[in-house]
């Protein structure tokens, strides 16, 4: 992939053209909560060597916040601001019970995982030349190892949020001189990626450089309600997205140049995006700008051309010269800069939870310009999608065949690995432990990627369950859970129990999908209807009442969980 000239006729041209129709033509009329065609059950299996997999991160899960020489992030600063706050300090105490969480994975037949590495627990400054954490290394070689003993491949984040203090202290973090040559925030991330290639690449095959860089430009550097809580709405995404795109192509070339010939693994980056359908059919181009703003904003340089989208491009100099400035709020990549970014990812990682109806709102007044704004759209929901316990949280399935099929199409029909997919409950008494509504999310969002896979040849090559635990969710603390295991956050020993999901989750795993003819098949096709809350009887067939389900409730789900609960709790 190089960065041409007709790179961008193209995108702007057919491919885009080609879009619209498709969306007119399907999208438009079905925003609604239940259509029969478009959300019928796809009967079928997962390509052989599709990888199933949960996945969780270091600071929503390790706890031992401060042992030995670990350094604080910017997450511990955040947590620690005021007493009233939810903290990792503890978190799952996965630091200490690594082993237990490995017997979930097994138990419920899972061959790989994906963690992430805490930077600050292996540079406790976050710069090697001032110490590394030999406890930090050895937990991780002790994680690593267990997994392998137990058949399972590790898919390892470099970077989920948890900055050392210590860099952004130094440097600004991600603000790091990022139009100048004096930038060290990208030698940095790179001195950290090739220790931890250095140390774990013998055993590592799969590298995420970052995840969700969007979430850490917009929420840590914009809006600043993330941490590290700068708030510089007007630019302080960009800038951070232009330092973290330049760390990633830099880790990658480091895997590359020192590592690729005697590893033989991957490197890619996890991006995220909420897929955008437009409200109304004159909304059209207004939905393929929110996205190309939301994924094209890492993904176009990366796996396109080397550079921001083409779109991104002329709506930020246009709103250059309405606020009277000599340049863009958006920064340049050099010629050089744009060669080396291009093409720096052997697989697209992607986390996939919601969708919102896009509404086109060009042109948008001027007075305190921000990411959101600069979009010149409008976000909403359809009123019959279902919610989950976080507030952003719809139940849209079909909108990830939708997004799967614009990766598809628009950066070169890449390997997709989903690195995340899932739904929250609120933290409630008694605690949800028969979660049917997280049921129907994996159920209709694991089919429609089926859908994606085997109707429409989209080459998705993993599904990833966020998450393997209930843990820290962020700003949200404890009150929202997504895992497959509830942890009693009460209890000093931090007991795991599966939940009804992990159950279910593992049947999906061990059938591949949703073959004919077998029972979990069957199974499903009766949920279904319980699942899309409608009311057609006829749909794929239903023609039972509530018992039908409950009997089969206890056979496919209540008997496991017995037994799984004798095995775990
Ligand atoms: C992702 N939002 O984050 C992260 O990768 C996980 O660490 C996180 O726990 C999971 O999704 C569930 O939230 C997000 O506000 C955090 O739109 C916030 C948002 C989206 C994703």
């Amino acid at each position: 992939m190089s960065a041409t000239a007709s790179d961008s006729i193209m995108e702007t041209g057919t491919f885009v053209n080609c879009f619209l129709l498709v969306i007119s033509l399907v999208i438009i009329p079905v925003n609604g909560g239940y259509d029969k065609e478009r959300d019928a059950l796809l009967k079928g299996t997962f390509p052989q060597d599709f990888i199933w997999s949960s996945a969780t991160a270091a600071y929503q899960i390790e706890g031992a916040w401060n042992v030995s020489d670990k350094g604080p992030s910017v997450w511990d600063t955040l947590a620690h601001q005021d007493n009233n706050r939810d903290t990792g300090d503890v978190a799952c105490d996965s630091y200490h019970k690594y082993p237990a969480d490995i017997q979930l994975m097994k138990q419920m037949g899972l061959k790989y995982y994906r963690f992430s590495i805490s930077w600050p627990r292996i540079f406790p400054t976050g710069e090697q030349q001032d110490g590394v954490n030999q406890d930090g290394v050895r937990y991780y070689n002790a994680l690593i190892n267990e997994l392998i003993a137990n058949d399972i491949q590790p898919m390892v984040t470099l970077f989920h949020w948890d900055l050392p203090q210590v860099l952004q202290d130094r440097y600004g973090g991600f603000l790091n001189n990022h139009t100048t040559n004096t930038t060290v925030i990208h030698d940095l991330f790179g001195d950290y990626a090739r220790f931890c290639y250095q140390n774990f690449g013998d055993r590592v095959k799969y590298w995420i450089t970052f995840n969700e860089p969007w979430i850490t430009s917009w929420l840590g550097y914009g809006v600043g309600n993330f941490a590290p809580q700068h708030n510089e709405p007007a630019e302080g995404q960009y800038k951070a997205a232009h330092n973290i795109i330049l760390s990633h192509a830099k880790a990658y070339h480091i895997y590359d140049d020192e590592f690729r010939a005697a590893q033989n693994g991957q490197v890619g980056i996890t991006l995220n995006c909420d897929w955008g359908t437009p409200k109304t059919p004159a909304d059209a181009d207004a939905a393929i700008r929110y996205v190309q703003f939301f994924l094209g904003w890492f993904a176009h340089p990366i796996y396109k051309n080397g550079d921001y989208p083409e779109v991104m491009k002329t709506t930020m100099a246009r709103k250059a010269q309405e606020e009277g400035r000599t340049t863009s709020r958006l920064p340049e990549f050099t010629p050089e800069q744009k060669l080396s970014i291009s093409g720096t990812g052997d697989f697209f990682g992607l986390n996939h939870y919601t969708t919102v109806e896009v509404t086109d709102a060009c042109c948008t007044p001027i007075e305190n310009p921000n990411y959101d704004t600069d979009k010149d759209v409008g976000t909403g929901h359809a009123p019959d999608w279902p919610r989950a316990a976080s507030s952003w949280l719809y139940v849209v399935p079909w909108g990830i065949r939708n997004l799967l099929g614009f990766i598809k199409e628009e950066y070169g029909d890449p390997e997709i690995y989903v690195t995340e997919n899932g739904r929250s409950d609120h933290d409630q008494d008694p605690a949800i432990m028969m979660d049917m509504e997280r049921i129907c999310y994996y159920m209709m969002y694991t089919n429609e990627v089926m859908k994606a896979s085997n109707m429409d040849n989209v080459k998705v090559k993993a599904y990833t369950a966020w998450s393997l635990l209930d843990n820290f969710e962020w700003l949200s603390g404890y009150s929202e859970r997504f895992g497959l295991h509830y942890v009693d956050f009460n209890d000093p020993t931090r007991t795991r129990y599966p939940k009804a999901s992990s159950v279910f989750f593992k049947q999906l795993v061990r059938n591949n999908g949703y073959p004919e003819g077998s029972e979990f098949t069957k199974y499903v096709e009766n949920m279904w209807y319980f699942c899309h809350n409608t009311t057609e009887a006829e749909v794929n067939g239903y023609t039972g009442g509530a018992s039908q389900i409950s009997s089969l409730f206890s056979l496919f789900l209540a008997i496991p969980m017995m037994i799984a609960y004798s095995l775990i709790a």
